[in-house]
């Protein structure tokens, strides 16, 4: 796909996600403290600090910020979805831990044991909630109420729950449908990044129309982020003559290149990252520069 001038040249991005990154890693640092019982407490910094893009917490502050608020209303909400993120890839592992499926030799299961992954993630689901109710501070509780509802919903059975039975229940399956696809993808991946960046534009009170026009953004870019991954995945592959293990098992995985095509998967990527930035105008430009800026990132990203 043709690179369009969506930035504004002003807007320096790079140090956008620095300075966004490191204020949500030092939110992440205090809130996960040294404390007894150590080993639960030490897995999950294991897994927390262990490093990631840090997409999810910059997507809720830059909605925050978006309608004037400061990071400092978001930061407890950024610092949640990013514990959920975490949880979720912990349980993720734990699924290829117990199916023998090649796990990483610095994964959580591998240094701390299955047990005590699997409570490192119970813990953090749980203090994740208990972050934003506590300490969310500032803020009128019926706007807290909203982003923990809206947080909740994100994660059970309307959410990543829903994305992921369904992936699991789909693999092997040979009529997998673009429909399946989207409804895995709009549930496992654009779920989270849509609560990020609504639960920021609620946290500073955004109208509801507001908050209704950056869940579509977020969605478009929540597919956004499958498809170029996708093609990634193909991309790659085709490059790795070695072909690992994991790549061998995912054979079977559905995933739009191998229903569409690469050409019309990014054609789709294309559309998808237009939608998105649609969706902005009308926003203050400058104060919508990061989250056109994020856009971008993902569907240009390389990895
Ligand atoms: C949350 C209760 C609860 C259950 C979870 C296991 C499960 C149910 C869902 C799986 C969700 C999953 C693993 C989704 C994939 C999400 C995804 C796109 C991961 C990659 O995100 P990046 O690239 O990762 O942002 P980094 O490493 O940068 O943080």
């Amino acid at each position: 796909i043709v690179k369009e001038e969506d930035q504004k040249p002003s807007f320096d991005f790079k140090s956008y996600m620095v300075q966004k990154a490191t204020t949500a890693n030092q939110a992440l640092e205090s809130a996960v403290s040294f404390r007894s019982p150590i080993k639960t407490q030490e897995a999950m910094r294991y897994s927390l600090l262990a490093g990631g893009k840090r997409i999810r917490p910059v997507l809720c502050l830059a909605a925050c910020e978006l309608f004037g608020g400061q990071e400092s209303t978001a930061i407890p909400a950024a610092c949640a979805v990013e514990m959920i993120h975490t949880m979720s890839l912990i349980h993720d592992d734990l699924l290829a831990w117990t199916t023998n499926i090649v796990v990483e030799e610095n994964q959580l299961t591998t240094v701390f044991g299955e047990e005590i992954a699997v409570l490192a993630g119970d813990a953090l689901l749980a203090l994740a909630f208990e972050h934003i109710a506590v300490s969310t501070l500032g803020v009128t509780p019926s706007r807290i109420v909203r982003a923990v509802g809206e947080i909740a919903k994100a994660i059970g059975t309307e959410g990543l729950v829903a994305g992921q039975v369904v992936d699991i229940t789909s693999e092997g399956l040979t009529d997998v449908g673009l429909d399946h696809l989207e409804f895995i993808h709009l549930h496992k991946t654009a779920a989270l990044l849509e609560a990020s960046v609504v639960m920021g534009a609620i946290l500073r009170g955004a109208c509801d129309d507001d908050v209704e026009r950056l869940r579509k953004f977020a969605r478009c870019i929540g597919l956004l982020f499958q498809v170029v991954d996708d093609i990634l995945d193909v991309t790659k592959y085709s490059k790795e003559l070695g072909k690992t293990a994991g790549k061998d098992l995912m054979a079977d995985k559905a995933t739009y290149p191998k229903l569409i095509g690469i050409e019309k998967s990014w054609e789709f990527a294309d559309k998808l990252k237009t939608d998105a930035v649609d969706l902005l105008q009308g926003f203050d430009p400058a104060k919508a520069a990061p989250l056109i800026a994020l856009a971008n990132y993902i569907a240009y990203r390389q990895n």
